[in-house]
């Protein structure tokens, strides 16, 4: 039998190339409001803030390299063809300029233009404003194509299919504090895959999986693909 190895990431993997994680000490929730910033509510109530937020974050991940651990995947993946997937919560592009080319973006991406009024998508630019007018319809409703709390991740009925006939899962540098990503380790368990967590510290479902790998993903994703 082949092997199918659905691997998810979260911040943590991109942590070590300069991007900042979410819920760790000096993570962006302890800077910003996620309720200001990662809801459609928050949005509505402040886009100028939110775009802000968002062309900060762009430019972050312009300058940032990927890293030994998104190297390490994109190696996975070139050796074991067909049988490595992705799925990842971070809105940057590092695995895909690993080499990466089997990633599924849950929460969406920082490249990604979506307008809020007729769902038409195209490449965001550096900078974007709430007034830039969606090429397909006009309307000035202009956001970036993330995920924000109370919204349907992306993909979720390929990641669904992926995590049910999965024969190895492992979580890389993600929290488990948000659902559903939080919620695949046990799918993949339910499937009879074998699961791994590779994370700094113990994530919330911890004891969910039958093997861990503390340490940072720099480290330990290098000497697990190995
Ligand atoms: C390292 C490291 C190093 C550091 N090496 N490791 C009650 C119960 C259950 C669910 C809910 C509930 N109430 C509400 C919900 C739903 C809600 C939710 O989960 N809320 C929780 C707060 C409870 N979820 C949603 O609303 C989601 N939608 C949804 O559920 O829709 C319903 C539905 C689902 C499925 C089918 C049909 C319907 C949407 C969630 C959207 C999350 N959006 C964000 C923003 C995206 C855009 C952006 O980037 O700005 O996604 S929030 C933020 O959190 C971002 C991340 O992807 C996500 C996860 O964070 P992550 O990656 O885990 O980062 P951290 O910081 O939390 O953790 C980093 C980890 O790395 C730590 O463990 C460190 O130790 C480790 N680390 N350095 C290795 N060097």
């Amino acid at each position: 039998m082949t092997d199918k190895i659905v691997i998810l990431t979260g911040a943590g993997i991109s942590a070590e190339s300069g991007l900042g994680t979410f819920r760790d000490e000096d993570g962006l929730w302890t800077r910003y409001d996620l309720e200001e910033v990662a809801t459609p509510e928050g949005f509505a109530r402040n886009p100028g803030f939110v775009h802000e937020f968002y062309n900060a974050r762009r430019a972050n991940c312009a300058r940032a390299e990927p890293n030994a651990a998104h190297a390490a995947l994109a190696r996975l993946e070139r050796d074991h063809p067909g049988e490595v997937v992705i799925v990842t919560q971070n809105v940057d592009d590092l695995h895909e300029r690993a080499g990466a080319t089997r990633v599924i973006h849950m929460h969406g991406a920082l490249s990604g233009a979506l307008c809020a009024a007729c769902d038409h998508r195209w490449p965001a630019p550096h900078v974007m404003q709430t007034a830039d007018p969606c090429p397909a319809c006009a309307t000035p409703a202009t956001r970036p194509d993330v995920v924000w709390f109370g919204e349907i991740p992306y993909h979720m009925d390929e990641i669904m299919n992926h995590l049910a006939t999965c024969t190895r899962f492992a979580a890389i540098g993600t929290s488990g504090e948000v659902y559903p990503a939080a919620g695949f380790v046990q799918l993949a368990s339910d499937a009879g895959a074998h699961t791994v967590e590779l994370n700094l510290d113990p994530s919330s479902v911890v004891s969910s999986f039958s093997e861990t790998w503390p340490g940072p993903a720099t480290q330990v994703v290098p000497d697990w693909v190995a």
